[in-house]
């Protein structure tokens, strides 16, 4: 089939999955962008209107400024062997990310990806995010630690709920005016938390928005959400997705 008309038969189904999709009401896609599929991504974020990813895997892990245009690296640096990389957040001009079970994060310099320091910490990393005032950090559990930026110390510990029931595999992170979202690890759903008490306020189902022709296996599941505050634009993508999707949270039914 000709590449054009592949592109638009791919445009077409996205077009139909969106609306028939479980919590459809919940979002809208408003732009796609191309991504590496090769990229096991683990944490995703912007910072000064650049776009940054952390990609896991023991001897793949890298820390990547993304071109979206063209889904290609503008900078790319790899990690040594030993280190899978997880959650990825800004703080300043720094990016600072996380490992999975080696219990060391990394500091780097935004602009150079210089590395400036590491910190320890004694759980496991999965998702990491700021508000502003102290990094978020999931391990795969109901637990949000807040940790201070500057010392990496746990100042205060969010437990995540929904009915009252814990919401366990929290993974990759975004604050987002006021709330965090979070995917939810081997799910198609992000979860949108109250950082005041931990409850689920709504959940968006993303089921179907990436063709399932282009799905490649168990583990390649929805992960990264980038918030750009400047232009409102939200991404979100998932580990060895090709494509990043551009979408519109509509704010609606509280979830089922
Ligand atoms: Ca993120």
């Amino acid at each position: 089939m000709p590449l054009i008309r592949r592109a638009l038969l791919a445009l077409c189904c996205l077009m139909l999955a969106a609306p028939v999709a479980f919590g459809a009401d919940s979002y809208r896609v408003i732009r796609v962008y191309p991504h590496d599929p090769n990229a096991f991504i683990q944490g995703f974020c912007f910072s000064h209107g650049h776009l940054y990813e952390s990609d896991g895997l023991y001897g793949q892990s890298t820390l990547r400024e993304d071109d979206l245009q063209t889904g290609q690296p503008i900078k790319e640096i790899h990690l040594p062997d030993q280190y899978f990389a997880e959650g990825l957040a800004p703080w300043g001009n720094e990016l600072i990310q996380l490992t999975w079970k080696a219990h060391i994060g990394f500091v780097y310099n935004r602009k150079t990806f210089q590395l400036l320091r590491t910190f320890h910490y004694d759980y496991q990393g999965w998702g990491l995010t700021q508000d502003g005032h102290s990094l978020i950090e999931s391990d795969g559990s109901n637990k949000l630690r807040y940790l201070n930026p500057n010392t990496f110390k746990v100042e205060r510990i969010l437990y995540v709920t929904y009915h009252g029931k814990p919401v366990t595999n929290l993974n990759e992170l975004e604050y987002i005016n006021g709330k965090i979202y979070s995917n939810v690890w081997m799910t198609n759903r992000i979860a949108i938390i109250s950082p005041q008490t931990g409850n689920v306020l709504q959940w968006i189902d993303l089921t179907g928005i990436l063709p399932l022709p282009e799905e490649r296996g168990d583990n390649a599941v929805l992960n990264g959400i980038a918030w750009n505050p400047a232009t409102h634009q939200l991404l979100v993508t998932g580990k060895l997705w090709p494509k990043i999707f551009q979408i519109e949270v509509i704010p609606g039914k509280p979830g089922k």
